[in-house]
């Protein structure tokens, strides 16, 4: 970041005083994140990001149900831990640079770690009742208090249009390359038919939830090794329960990282899939439905069939939406999570036999 810019941001948020360096941070695929930290200090004292707008066009609406969640919270559990912004010297939530872009401060919280993979049942279980205790805690709200951040951001049926619009549009080498990917793609079409069944019966109940739930998304403690707390409030916006559940059996019961290239390594834990209903359900025992306990695995199921083709589309797009660091990093995220969907798949009817029914 040039020097200027920064010194801009610094005073706007009142820090200018400080001698921070400043890094890009974390592996997050659509803001900009950077640390702020002081030479000699072991841990940054900040987060400061910058909003990718091209995906959030309105910033404020995260703000906006940060503070409707927040101050809801609050009333009911004071010692509730739940990642701050620190408003500009002007009391704005954001600060907008000269070029119109947007950004946020946060405190660092220390003696934590993220990670990619989670290493034990126990703390896939401790991270599943912590977005399970979130959406229980905010269970009184007034939905319609809520934004819709995004709209149609977890809709399966608009995924498939989406990927449908890239696939016509899309470069003949690129085109080439997905031919094999097709196949399989065509082989789980059927997930998108039941999704829409689902939602025309409206067999679940609209809540609050995080909708980005994955692993990366909670700040473990160093010492305890349990989750602290839960980062990235970006989409937190009316859903339903498949999101959740549905990112956390995406991002934990497999043991690589979701751009492992080499698709022999990619294992489905079946005992973490144990421990994360069971954490989900713990937390939301007094308030799941029976439709919604009877589709937490197919949430697993239809999240990751939409990151695959989430993915998919970005490659067929040339890799507008995510951040890439090499040129088949969406095309290798894709195969990715279509290995992963046919270990889950494979295993639906025994794993929601034994815990669902
Ligand atoms: C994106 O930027 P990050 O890592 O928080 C994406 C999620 C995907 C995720 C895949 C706004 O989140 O929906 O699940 O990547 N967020 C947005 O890891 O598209
Ligand atoms: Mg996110």
């Amino acid at each position: 970041m040039e020097i200027e810019k920064y010194q801009s941001i610094a005073k706007a948020f009142g820090i200018e005083n400080r001698q921070f360096q400043c890094n890009p941070f974390g592996t997050g695929h659509i803001n900009f994140t950077f640390s702020l930290q002081e030479t000699n200090e072991p841990e940054p004292d900040y987060i400061l990001q910058k909003i990718n707008t091209h995906v959030f066009p309105d910033p404020e609406k995260i703000a906006s149900n940060w503070n409707a969640a927040e101050s809801f919270i609050r009333r009911l559990d004071t010692d509730y831990q739940m990642i701050k912004f620190l408003p500009t010297m002007d009391g704005n939530n954001f600060f907008r640079d000269e070029d119109g872009e947007y950004w946020r401060l946060i405190p660092f919280v220390k003696n934590t770690f993220t990670c990619e993979t989670v290493e034990t049942p126990e703390q896939a279980y401790q991270t599943a009742s912590a977005f399970g205790n979130l959406t229980r805690l905010l269970n009184g709200v007034t939905i319609s208090d809520f934004q819709t951040i995004l709209s149609d951001f977890h809709n399966l049926s608009f995924r498939e249009w989406q990927f449908n619009e890239a696939l016509a549009k899309a470069d003949f080498e690129r085109l080439e390359v997905v031919k094999e990917l097709l196949i399989t793609k065509k082989s789980f079409v059927q997930i998108t038919t039941e999704f829409e069944s689902i939602q025309k019966q409206k067999l679940l109940p609209i809540r609050i939830f995080h909708i980005d739930a994955k692993i990366s998304n909670i700040l473990f403690s160093k010492g305890t090794r349990l989750p602290v707390c839960i980062v990235d409030y970006d989409t937190l916006m009316p859903g339903t329960i498949l999101s959740d559940v549905g990112d956390m059996l995406r991002s934990m019961t497999s043991d690589t990282v979701e751009d492992e290239a080499d698709l022999s390594k990619i294992k489905f834990r079946e005992d973490f899939v144990a421990s994360i209903l069971d954490g989900y359900l713990d937390a939301m025992k007094n308030i799941i439905t029976i439709n919604e306990k009877r589709l937490l695995y197919f949430g697993g199921i239809v999240l990751v069939y939409m990151q695959a083709i989430r993915f998919l589309t970005d490659y067929l797009e040339n890799d507008r939406y995510y951040h890439i660091a090499y040129s088949t990093q969406n095309l290798v995220r894709a195969q990715n999570q279509f290995r992963l969907l046919a270990l889950m798949a494979e295993k639906r009817t025994e794993i929601e036999r034994k815990f669902l029914v």
